[in-house]
């Protein structure tokens, strides 16, 4: 496959398409919509929904590129053994992690809500990483898949912005993965925590990594031409 080039902060990047996957991070039931994790922590969920669509579009381009995309989902096991006594025991104890809401027990595999939103849901042969953590690498078998697949870059997408997402972000800097943060396919409960998260990231010359709208990398995308196959 051939690179594609394209404007991103601090600067544009070049990216071999086949050493780079899409990961999508936590883009579930429990923080897009009422009555999951998202809200029980006082939060208006409808705030996420601005990325789906962007993010439609770069998952339908990658997978017509045959990229690899890897979706993660933050939750835990049914007897959150799994889950740190201290995360669970943060707030009303009616909605705290693993109790009882409207789209099954909160933050919990199996669950509902613990699944992917169906605008963006997993094709059968895109691997699905459970994660107890925000990190995506941190307690998963992420790492493995990467380098078995010999990526080096991610384009990285999904929510919250400066949860998730950064964590993701830096667990993999620091493991040697280039990161290309798609800004308009984040989301953040909180707006101002969108833009800090994203030009911490892109600060200091890429201190974490790069951020990219999502259009110039879909128009290079759609730019590729590939040589055309001998007839026969
Ligand atoms: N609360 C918040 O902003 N995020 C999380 O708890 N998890 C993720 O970001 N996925």
């Amino acid at each position: 496959m051939p690179n594609v080039t394209f404007e991103a902060e601090p600067a544009p990047l070049s990216v071999d398409l086949d050493r780079a996957a899409l990961v999508i991070i936590d883009m579930q039931r429990d923080f897009l919509e009422p009555g999951g994790f998202g809200e029980a922590l006082g939060n208006d969920v409808s705030r996420l929904q601005a990325a789906v669509g962007p993010l439609k579009q770069v998952l339908a381009a990658a997978r017509q590129q045959g990229m690899l995309v890897i979706h993660t989902r933050e939750g835990h096991r049914p007897d959150l053994s799994d889950a740190p006594p201290h995360k669970v025991e943060r707030g009303d104890p009616s909605t705290r992690i693993g109790a009882i809401g409207p789209m099954g027990r909160i933050l919990v595999r199996g669950e509902p809500g613990h699944d992917i939103i169906s605008e963006l849901y997993p094709l059968a042969d895109e691997p699905v990483i459970d994660k107890p953590g925000k990190g995506a690498f941190y307690q998963t078998d992420l790492e493995l898949m990467l380098r078995n697949r010999g990526i080096d870059t991610l384009f990285v997408c999904g929510v919250t912005t400066e949860v998730c997402v950064n964590t993701t972000v830096r667990e993999a800097n620091d493991r040697g993965f280039r990161c290309i943060v798609l800004s308009d396919c984040c989301g953040s409960y909180f707006p101002e925590f969108h833009a800090a998260g994203l030009a911490m990231i892109k600060a200091q010359g890429g201190i974490f990594g790069s951020v990219a709208a999502s259009k110039p990398v879909l128009n290079s995308l759609a730019s590729i031409r590939y040589p055309a196959r001998a007839a026969g």
